[in-house]
């Protein structure tokens, strides 16, 4: 068992908490002067864990073990959803530092925006990857302000700077630890939850035009009210998708923008930004065409008109076997029969390390399921029992 010391690990959480702290969570939107600071931090962290620190021309930091090798990566996220959770992404970064600290051969990786705050989607590991040009970094916007990624970029100073490319030669695999941000795990009184396949998230915009107009001298019967048609649409869409979902199936539609947004005016315009997930590809295809034909129907029978866009859609990941089998020997012998597999609800920048090497993740448990929320929260004893389960597994891979 490597000599882990899980004092100074959560020491690192707790102070990585109090950057861009919001209530009990945190507020560190990619590239925020808070985000910013939080990427400095974990560079200086890195350091003295005898790592050496980098930080790319998208954002990610990775410290590199100075040895030769075999290597395991291991890390996750530092940027946060917007007046969330404290734990949502940091666990893994953290968990990879106290594991460098203890002795073991890792890479600490950090990988930018993987919170999406710029709609490129997991803007960080498929750069890592090589999936992602610079034409897309052109096109990359903020998805709730729709700053360019360009002058965002410039604006944190780092324009310029290479990004980073990962040699799967140089590694066994990719670890993540990660809260489960739902309830499996404490519904059923598990520690750690094992994690078999991780949903793609499809997002898409929907633009609908009407005729922005008085909402007294307009009768109801002559309006072109895009706010309605929004809603509408909406609405046959939850009606006709549990007949298209697949059994873990999500669709959320998380903001409906309506324009000029006056009480006395009839909304001209509404836009909605719509997701649904799952981990199976044919499950999505047939949602996207249900929606493309629920969009279709709206324009013959509404007096407003719908416009889709796909955003992005990133790709569903099965977890390696091989790191599977690790992470699972050794939770039966930290916490035996405490522990489960399970599919991950989230997406994960996992899922693009899938694409060019083994990787895998493991969960501990959040309480009340609650996350991307800044109540979101796990108690310490799970925090460190989980370290202590990534620890042995990647000691078990690195042995290998
Ligand atoms: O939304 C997600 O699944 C991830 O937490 N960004
Ligand atoms: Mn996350
Ligand atoms: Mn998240």
């Amino acid at each position: 068992m490597p000599a882990i010391d899980a004092a100074a690990f959560l020491r690192d959480l707790h102070a990585l908490r109090g950057i861009g702290r919001f209530r009990t969570g945190v507020h560190r939107p990619t590239y925020s002067p808070q985000d910013m600071e939080s990427r400095r931090w974990l560079m200086d962290r890195m350091a003295e864990c005898g790592l050496d620190p980098s930080i790319d021309g998208v954002g990610t930091v990775i410290g590199r073990h100075p040895g030769s090798g075999p290597h395991l990566l291991v890390g996750s996220h530092i940027e946060t959803q917007n007046e969330a959770g404290w734990l949502d992404g940091a666990l893994g970064v953290v968990a990879g530092l106290a594991l460098a600290r203890a002795g073991l051969p890792v890479d600490v990786v950090a990988f930018a925006d993987e919170e999406g705050h710029f709609d490129v989607g997991f803007l960080g590991s498929r750069s890592a990857i090589g999936d992602l040009a610079e034409a897309d970094i052109d096109a990359g916007r903020n998805s709730h302000d729709g700053t360019p990624l360009r002058d965002a970029l410039a604006a944190a100073g780092l324009a310029g700077l290479p990004r980073l490319r990962l040699d799967p030669a140089r590694y066994r695999g990719f670890l993540e630890l990660h809260i489960e941000q739902g309830t499996r795990l404490e519904g059923a009184g598990h520690a750690v939850g094992i994690v078999t396949g991780i949903v793609a998230i499809w997002q898409w915009r929907i633009v609908i035009e009407g005729q922005q107009d008085h909402a007294g001298g307009t009768t109801m019967a002559e309006r072109r009210d895009a706010g309605l048609a929004a809603v509408r649409l909406l609405a046959a869409i939850d009606r006709e998708f549990p007949r298209l979902c697949g059994e873990a199936s999500t669709w959320t539609t998380g903001r409906i923008a309506l324009e000029p947004g006056a009480p006395s005016i009839i909304p001209g315009r509404a836009e909605i930004l719509f997701q649904f997930r799952d981990v199976a590809v044919p499950v999505l295809e047939r949602m996207e065409a249900g929606l493309r034909a629920l969009v279709r129907e709206s324009n013959r029978r509404e007096r407003c008109t719908a416009r889709l866009e796909a955003v992005s859609r990133a790709t569903p990941a099965l977890c390696d076997p091989g790191l599977m089998r690790a992470l699972s020997t050794a939770a039966e012998a930290i916490c035996p029969g405490g522990w489960q597999t399970l599919p991950s609800g989230a997406g994960h920048d996992a899922q693009n390390v899938a694409r060019i090497m083994p990787a895998a993740m493991l969960f501990v448990p959040s309480i009340g399921g609650v996350s991307h929320h800044w109540a979101e929260d796990t108690r310490e004893e799970d925090l460190v029992q989980g370290l202590r389960v990534l620890g042995r597994a990647a000691e078990q891979v690195l042995a290998g």
